[in-house]
């Protein structure tokens, strides 16, 4: 399932795969755009299925409520919401447009690079572990971008592809999305959102 978002400040396009003989996906993700900001997530559900899916889902319910808050306290709340459930790996971008900055947290394993124009590629990387309810310690990544850059956020099922040649500016967001498909052998939930920042 390919869908597209597309304003004045951000193109996204985002696919979504479920692992073989699994009839949900165990990720969720959420594009949120306001003018002045926007919040791009993935969460990937500890193991696969219904149960995974439960609290991927209920994280981006959480950010979904609050994603005109500070990062740090989304993600306490999002957190928060795990208590007895299975967990989820997240990571969260939030972009100021106006300031040309975002920021960034992540906590397991979903990949997240963005490249400028000029092809200068920064990939922060994520605390390990997972959000379950359980204490974490939260590291925010602050750093300012140039227009029309290229970025990518994915899950673990995406795999070995290197962002950096997926991200080159030989390929359109489309074709980014038609190499994943392409490359998906089915044995993990795969969510991938690329998009360009205007
Ligand atoms: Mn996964």
């Amino acid at each position: 399932m390919i869908e597209q978002i597309n304003t004045k400040q951000l193109e996204v396009l985002s696919y979504q795969a479920s692992k073989k003989g699994k009839d949900c996906c165990g990720d969720s993700f959420l594009v949120v755009t306001k003018p002045d900001y926007a919040i791009i997530s993935i969460a990937d559900g500890l193991g696969s299925g219904v149960q995974a899916k439960e609290s991927s889902e209920i994280v981006m319910n959480v950010l979904d409520k609050h994603h005109n808050e500070d990062l740090h306290s989304i993600l306490l709340k999002c957190n928060d919401s795990l208590r007895a459930k299975r967990g989820a790996a997240v990571a969260i971008i939030k972009i100021y447009f106006s300031l040309n900055e975002m920021v960034y947290a992540g906590i397991g394993n979903i990949k997240f690079t963005i490249i400028s124009p000029s092809g200068k590629s920064t990939y922060p990387l994520p605390k390990m572990g997972f959000l379950s309810g359980k204490p974490i310690s939260i590291q925010i990544q602050r750093f300012s971008y140039e227009n029309e850059s290229v970025f990518l956020m994915s899950s673990d099922g995406v795999g070995m592809i290197a962002s950096k040649d997926l991200l080159s500016y030989h390929h359109s967001l489309q074709s980014i999305i038609d190499l994943v498909r392409q490359q998906n052998n089915g044995n993990d939930d795969v969510t991938v959102l690329v998009g360009k920042i205007k």
